[in-house]
């Protein structure tokens, strides 16, 4: 058979479309598994990244549909955010017109690629159905009290006049368009993630071994849960009406080492200070420099302090400690003040050196006493009165108990999570339902009147909010008072609807109107069984989505608490080294490699080139190779000229050369069984070599039989990788196109001979290859005579084997 792709593939697509193969079935009492992908930004055409991503969740997919599973595998897109706005400015589109034409085109992509996506199930997050059901989660929230509005200084990119979160701001720069980013104080809506903290790091546990400890790891630390002691140092001379304040450590076990205390530059007691008279010209300007940089860039910079020239008390030694301003407190987190201790923590030690303060070693290590400073583990204390002697854990509890038992602190938790901040001044996004009134304040749109939807009618120039220099948008009456108000301006942040796009996709087509999530198909399909996607997405999207889930747990609108009960990140795409990206312009577009070679081959090379988890490296040799071996498996598969699948073989009359095609049938087989499993890491590569040697080792016999059974199981094995020609095959030779569970055989596995190696004197000289049910006499016959040379002349003093290894002679 003359391979031709694209025919072929365009035939199943259609077939697979039209008779609804891939949507989920509504029997309930079915097995399910929920397999999804992480969704696209609809970008406007689909990249290498994308194809790696769906090759792998379509592989799994369609295994579990070939094992009775009614598979819910959907697609939708991620469709608000700044390119659209971006691409607006450049070319003078409309955002909603640009996202939806490049939704259509990379639709079409992915079709062409036989991803068995449920149709019925997509959706765009930017469609007005989505935005309406966003809306009534968020108002939900706001009565809830998760959401509330704040004043701060926020990341903003003058570029793009938008606040940026943390974590898109990638060393001080704006993660889109790389400008610098500034700070800006300005009302914000914060949801509260922090209330969350604990759970959100507690259920990482029911996550181990199911995520990549990787992702565990870096979602502990930055859910960031410390531990310590927080108390009050009164100052020496009350100032300007403030007579203490108080640090957070999580090593009160070095208390007695404490030479100085550091505040932030925005702490209470610094801005009375700059208030009065007590500091030179010159340090007050120091301070506001440090006020004026962000927090973000203070943390690129080297230490820098200026004394406040006044002091306090230590609380267990009286001792005077100098007080000082420096930039690297942070006023957001624990108290803004903190005991420094330069002996036993190395930033402190730096500014200690700096500024020439004293360095008091109260811990020392007892492995190696003189171990240089700062020495920041745990150890035993010294100089530390009382407490000397005593192991760093213990001083910790003992020190903790003398300040609660005296009321001078108290034992407390601090986490690094911050609160969400989740508005934007953007046009593209999901508009926050909320009213301004002058007499009522902020009040919710009323539910009936969802959604707000976008004004269209807009300008986008990049300057400032689109939606607040619109003329009558913004303009609307309260909903309680009825008097003119006006709407919010800002959008949400985009990472709020993929925070809740996979109990969506739970809710059938026709219910999609009714209610954001159906609680039958929600109990039915969640949580989701196997979640693919890159890991940098590690901490953002997955801590949000997992906070999600715990809210509308808590909402009533899910009953898990885990969203994804299994997690495969996949490596990324590289060419030459480095990752695929237009900057670097070593882009393969798969548009090109589909046109050539059809979508198959690259499914097969994106599959074969590398397990998932690992870096793919781009080889066009190999693209090539992936091609000729479909073409290999069309031609051999000519041999086969029965209907018949499993043909009953009489195994005892078979040759070497069939035992042995049969064995490398099977253990493919088993292979496959063994790759769809999480914990192993679906290591298609090693599959489809499996699937080549069986190949090899058919084409090495001539017994029809065992080429109908070797072929039917290998397109069944092969089917999740290259369904277009498996199906197509599978309908030529077999007469049908469904797959299915094929039971191993293990007879055919069992090995009918051995290879022993013969040894003289311990030492290796040959091998003899023999039948399983050799004798020993016999084995001993053959292995001197194979090994005669060496024997010849000597005397043969002992002669042992060693079942299925060895023969070993002892000469003299
Ligand atoms: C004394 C000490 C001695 C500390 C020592 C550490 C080591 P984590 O674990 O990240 O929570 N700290 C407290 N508040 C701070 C703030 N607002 N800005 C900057 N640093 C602050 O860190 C807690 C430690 O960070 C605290 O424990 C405190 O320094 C410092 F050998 O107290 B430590
Ligand atoms: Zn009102």
């Amino acid at each position: 058979m003359e391979y031709y792709a694209k025919g072929i593939e365009k035939k199943w697509q259609d077939f697979w479309e039209n008779s609804g193969e891939y949507e989920p079935k509504e029997d309930k009492s079915l097995p399910k598994k929920y397999i999804l992908s992480m969704f696209p930004y609809p970008s406007g055409n689909i990249h290498m990244g994308h194809v790696r991503n769906y090759c792998i969740s379509d592989a799994i997919a369609r295994n579990l549909r070939k094992q009775g599973y009614n598979v819910l595998h959907p697609i939708g897109w991620d469709a608000f955010g700044m390119p659209a706005e971006n691409a607006a400015i450049k070319n003078k589109t409309h955002p909603k017109q640009w996202t939806y034409s490049n939704i259509e085109h990379m639709k079409k992509q992915l079709y062409s690629l036989g991803f068995s996506f449920s149709k019925t199930r997509e959706l765009a997050t930017c469609d007005l159905e989505y935005s309406k059901w966003e809306q009534l989660l968020f108002i939900e929230m706001w009565e809830k009290g998760l959401i509330y509005r704040k004043k701060g200084y926020l990341n903003w990119c003058p570029n793009d006049q938008t606040v940026l979160a943390n974590e898109q701001v990638i060393e001080g720069k704006c993660w889109r368009c790389d400008t610098q980013v500034i700070q800006k104080e300005m009302y914000q809506y914060y949801i509260k993630i922090t209330d969350y903290a604990e759970e959100l790091l507690q259920d990482l546990e029911s996550l181990e071994g199911k995520w990549p400890n990787q992702v565990l790891t870096m979602q502990r630390n930055w859910i960031g849960k410390s531990q310590g002691l927080s108390f009050c140092f009164q100052l020496e001379q009350e100032c300007q009406g403030i007579k203490e304040f108080e640090v957070f450590t999580t090593r009160p076990d070095t208390i007695f080492g404490v030479s100085y205390c550091a505040l932030a530059p925005e702490h209470s007691l610094v801005k009375k200070m700059l208030e009065g008279n007590g500091l030179s010209q010159e340090a007050k300007e120091e301070i506001i420099k440090m006020q004026n940089t962000s927090a973000r860039e203070r943390s690129q910079q080297e230490k820098c302090g200026v004394p406040l020239g006044i002091f306090a008390i230590h609380p267990l030694s009286g001792e005077k400690i100098p007080l000082w301003v420096a930039n690297f407190v942070l006023m957001d987190y624990g108290s803004g003040a903190v005991m420094s201790v330069p002996a036993h923590d190395e930033r402190d030690f730096d500014f200690a050196q700096k500024y020439h303060l004293p360095i008091k070693q109260v811990i020392v290590d007892k492995k190696d006493p003189n171990a240089p400073l700062p020495y920041c583990e745990s150890g035993e204390l010294i100089n530390s009165k009382e407490y000397n002697g005593m192991e760093s854990n213990e001083a910790k509890k003992a020190i903790i108990k003398h300040f609660e038992d005296q009321n001078l602190g108290k034992a407390v938790v601090n986490f690094k999570l911050r609160d969400w901040g989740v508005s934007r001044q953007r046009y593209w996004g999901t508009p926050i339902p909320l009213i301004h009134c002058e007499k009522c304040g902020i009040l919710p749109e009323s539910k009936e009147n969802l959604p707000v939807a976008l004004p269209e009618d807009v300008v986008i120039d990049g300057e400032g909010n689109p939606l607040d220099k619109h003329s009558t948008w913004k303009h609307c009456v309260c909903p309680k008072c009825g008097q003119k108000a006006l709407r919010e301006t800002d959008t949400l942040d985009t990472f709020v609807e993929s925070s809740w796009y996979f109990l969506r996709y739970t809710t059938p087509q026709q219910l999609r109107d009714k209610m954001p999530i159906s609680p039958e198909d929600e109990k039915y399909w969640m949580s989701v069984d196997e979640y693919v996607g890159g890991i940098e997405h590690a901490i953002l999207h997955l801590l949000y989505s997992r906070f999600f889930t715990k809210v509308l747990r808590d909402l009533g609108y899910t009953h898990i608490s885990e969203p994804f009960s299994h997690l495969l990140t996949q490596g990324m795409v590289t060419k030459e080294g480095a990752k695929m990206s237009k900057s670097k312009g070593n882009v393969v577009d798969p548009q090109e490699i589909i046109n050539t070679y059809g979508a198959d081959t690259a499914r097969l090379f994106i599959l074969f080139a590398a397990p998932p988890v690992r870096e793919l490296e781009w080889n066009d040799s190999a693209l090539e190779g992936s091609f000729r071996f479909i073409k290999r498996l069309c031609a051999k598969i000519e041999n086969v000229d029965s209907i018949q699948m499993l043909p009953k073989i009489d195994t005892s009359k078979l040759s070497k050369a069939e035992k042995y095609a049969r064995k490398k049938v099977y253990e493919a087989l088993k292979k496959s069984n063994e790759t769809f499993v999480h914990e192993n890491g679906y290591a298609f590569n090693t599959l489809i070599a499996a699937c080549m040697e069986a190949i090899n080792a058919l084409s090495e016999q001539e017994n029809r039989e065992i080429w109908s059974e070797g072929y039917f199981i290998l397109l069944n094995i092969l089917e999740p990788i290259i369904p277009h020609i498996c199906w197509e095959l599978s309908q030529q030779y077999f007469g049908l196109k469904n797959f299915q569970v094929i039971a191993v055989d293990n007879e055919a596995l069992k090995e009918d001979s051995v290879t022993l190696a013969i040894t003289i004197n311990g030492k290796r000289r040959d091998e003899l290859e023999v039948d399983l049910e050799t004798s020993k006499e016999e084995i001993l016959a053959l292995a001197r005579e194979k090994v005669s040379k060496w024997l010849e002349g000597k005397t043969l003093t002992k002669e042992i084997v060693v079942p299925n290894k060895l023969v070993n002679f002892v000469v003299q």
